[in-house]
């Protein structure tokens, strides 16, 4: 692929679907996906938190499960390594899930929080780990109900999080947009904005999105494949250059 070596400041989003090889459930798209089963306005909202919080926990207790026992797929794996080998490289993520880091990513903007972590309804204190072990809704000391610290809709994204992620796209020479449907705000505005600004925009998704069209390049595959088969590529390249040695 075009750019992707050498010192080009490299931008990657990545959304759901490069948890999928994974056995992570995407959100939309597919009976396996999370909103054919529940509504997103009854459970990643606070009105749908407030109208039914048992639901709400238990949803996130049987997410948090799920995640905690997924392991990173190759997708994350060459994320990872692509952070180490190239040299401006941010990794923008829309996911949860911590599977980013957990393959290795150290510098991870987490854009919609983190499905691991726990805060105070009322006073916005971090819960402790402990707190998540039970069906039950913990409490915080000051009395309010303990939610998850993720984004639900409405909400506004972790400001530091959100500014680095467009100061990043804004300067993008290579903007790759991986597994998202691009279809909620403001993480779907990364990619166009990079592209207005002169990044070369690649797609990796399983179907066309609102993205596609505005791309320079498309693979519609599953990202592990693509992304270790990009990998593979930037080895021989790197091979074939004296005096570079690669892991
Ligand atoms: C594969 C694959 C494989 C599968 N390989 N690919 C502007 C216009 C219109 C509306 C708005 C707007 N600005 C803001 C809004 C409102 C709203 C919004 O965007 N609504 C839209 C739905 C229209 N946004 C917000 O409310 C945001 N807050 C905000 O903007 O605050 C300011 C404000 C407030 C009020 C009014 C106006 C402004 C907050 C958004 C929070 C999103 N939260 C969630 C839940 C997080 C917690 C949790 O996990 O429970 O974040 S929703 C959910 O969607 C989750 C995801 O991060 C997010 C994006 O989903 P993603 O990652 O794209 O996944 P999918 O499932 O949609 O797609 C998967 C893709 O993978 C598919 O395309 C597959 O094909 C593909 N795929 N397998 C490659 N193997
Ligand atoms: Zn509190």
């Amino acid at each position: 692929m075009k750019l992707l070596r050498d010192n080009a400041r490299t931008v990657v989003l990545t959304g759901a679907g490069v948890s999928a090889e994974s056995g992570v459930p995407t959100f939309r798209g597919g009976s396996d996906s999370l909103w054919a089963k529940f509504s997103p306005e009854e459970l990643a909202s606070i009105d749908g938190f407030m109208a039914n919080p048992t639901l709400v926990w238990e949803w996130y207790s049987w997410r948090r499960k799920l995640i905690g026992e997924a392991q990173p797929n190759p997708g994350h794996e060459v994320l990872a390594k692509l952070e180490k080998h190239l040299s401006k490289f941010t990794l923008v993520t829309q996911n949860v899930d911590n599977l980013h880091q957990r393959a290795g990513s150290e510098q991870v903007i987490e854009l919609h929080g983190n499905i691991h972590k726990n805060k105070c309804l009322r006073c916005g204190r971090p819960a402790p780990e402990s707190a998540f072990a039970t069906d039950q809704i913990p409490k915080c000391s000051c009395g309010g109900m303990i939610r998850p610290d993720v984004v639900w809709f409405g909400e506004l994204l972790p400001e530091a999080a959100l500014n680095a992620a467009i100061v990043a796209a804004g300067s993008a020479e290579l903007f790759m947009s991986i597994g998202t449907s691009a279809l909620v705000f403001p993480a779907a505005d990364l990619p166009v904005i990079a592209k207005r600004r002169g990044a070369y925009l690649v797609e990796i998704n399983l179907e066309e999105t609102r993205i596609s069209p505005h791309a320079d390049e498309v693979f519609h595959a599953p990202s592990g494949e693509v992304l270790s088969a990009l990998w593979d590529q930037i080895r021989v390249d790197d091979k074939s250059r004296p005096n570079t040695v690669v892991d």
